[in-house]
């Protein structure tokens, strides 16, 4: 049994922060209706298209498990029809512009009149303020949200990071949002707002850099490598590198074949407890007990040559070699993979976080499943629908049109 369902959900997002969660919503059970424009959909089915007329993997890769339903809502028949839809849904997703849901007659007043059990989601760029009425993309919520601030090198610009955090991340707190809007529904009967602004999500997300922030008031950032490097902190938490943000020295370091790898790299962190083994397996075991080394603090001001010496080690093996050899002396390290190694891992496959889909227009692709793993309701990965592929489903079935009625809506133009 799948845990969400027989809940409906009217899915009017679009891009990616809005389908994200609306995937999540479906993988675990819930009908998703994406409703889209006729003619066009989502403009992601266009974008970054790699099979000539066939929807693109930015549209298939967010819009699994989902049925697609073509309404213009700005047609007085669409219209109907989608008072129909909010009458038949527990919840509506929505990622538009700010103001686009009023103009378009459904604001959260009038979805509260049609279905007060109704919860209704949105994802808006910012919070109330100033910067409500933006238009927002990931990059601006990365920035935004502090994160392109604290991302890069000392002596670099501000630098973004290719996680998604800010649409992908956006869509996780909202799918949270939703699903805590449902459970308290269960006890009041009534739906309520659900808003996730980007830029909100991304300050989450960065939640340690504003606790660095706050204890620069007490003095220097230690377990920073500027410290080390006798590099003066200013008045904001800097850019840190590849420096590990849980106080215990860490970078990223060569591994054999870097001359001609990029990713022959492996995550390398030094703590503390493990010490005595990263001295004995680097072949510099007198550091163990040498005043100079032993101590976290004594090392601090040493990271540079410390971090030398286990590179001039990590050299000398591959990347899932160090990984072989440190894994069982508990020693933390990760090996830079690729996308392409990600690709082709057979355990990500078994566990089905990497899968291959089945799609009549592009064949076989391969994606991403459900990172979330829920014992008694297993995800079931299923191929995007093609624009209006459940139309006349969804009016019969869901809706309760009859044939005659079905023509009639045809004919108004309002979903094609
Ligand atoms: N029928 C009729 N009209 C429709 C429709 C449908 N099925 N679906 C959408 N529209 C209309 C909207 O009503 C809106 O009309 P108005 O401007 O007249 O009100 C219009 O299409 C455009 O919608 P939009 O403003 O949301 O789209 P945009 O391309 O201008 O902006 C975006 C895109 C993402 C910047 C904006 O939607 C936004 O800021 N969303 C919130 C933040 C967000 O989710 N950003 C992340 C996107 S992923 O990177």
């Amino acid at each position: 049994m799948e845990a969400l369902k027989g809940i409906k959900v009217l899915d009017f997002t679009h891009v990616q922060s809005g389908p994200t969660c609306t995937q999540l919503l479906a993988w675990f059970g819930a009908d998703v209706i994406k409703v889209e424009r006729p003619g066009s959909g989502d403009p992601t089915r266009s974008q970054l298209m790699d099979v000539p007329n066939a929807d693109s993997l930015y549209f298939t890769m967010l819009n699994h498990n989902k049925r697609s339903l073509t309404l213009n809502t700005k047609n007085e028949t669409g219209k109907q029809v989608l008072e129909r839809l909010i009458k038949k849904c527990d919840v509506l997703v929505e990622n538009f512009a700010p103001g686009a849901m009023e103009r378009m007659g459904f604001g959260w007043e009038q979805i509260q009149q049609i279905n007060p059990s109704m919860i209704m989601a949105s994802v808006k760029g910012f919070g109330p303020g100033p910067y409500e009425d933006c238009k927002v993309y990931e990059n601006v919520a990365q920035c935004a949200g502090g994160a392109a601030s604290t991302t890069g090198f000392i002596d670099g610009p501000p630098t973004v990071t290719g996680a998604q955090i800010g649409d992908s991340g956006t869509g996780l707190h909202l799918a949270l949002g939703i699903v805590t809007a449902l459970f308290q529904r269960q006890s009041t009967g009534k739906g309520q707002r659900v808003l996730a602004a980007m830029q909100d999500s991304v300050i989450n997300l960065c939640r340690v850099k504003l606790r660095d922030q706050q204890r620069l008031a007490a003095g220097p950032l230690e377990e920073y490598s500027q410290h080390g490097e006798g590099i003066k902190f200013g008045e904001t938490t800097p850019r840190a590198g590849n420096d590990s943000g849980g106080g215990q020295p860490g970078r990223i370091l060569k591994c054999k074949g870097w001359e001609n790898d990029p990713n022959a790299y492996t995550y390398f962190i030094t703590q503390a407890a493990a010490w005595p083994n990263i001295c004995s397996a680097i072949g510099k075991a007198s550091w163990v007990d040498d005043p100079e080394y032993a101590t976290p603090k004594a090392r601090l001001t040493k990271l540079n040559e410390v971090f030398g010496a286990i590179e001039d080690w990590t050299m000398t093996k591959t990347k899932f070699e160090v990984m072989q050899i440190c894994n069982p002396l508990d020693i933390p390290v990760g090996p830079i993979l690729s996308m392409k190694e990600i690709a082709e891992e057979k355990t990500l496959r078994e566990t089905g976080t990497i899968v291959e889909v089945e799609h009549p227009e592009r064949g076989t692709y391969l994606t991403v499943g459900c990172p979330v793993k829920l014992s008694a309701s297993p995800a079931q990965v299923v191929r995007s629908p093609l624009l209006g592929e459940h139309n006349e489903e969804i009016l019969k079935s869901l809706l309760g049109y009859e044939d005659s009625e079905l023509e009639d809506i045809l004919n108004s133009g309002a979903i094609s």
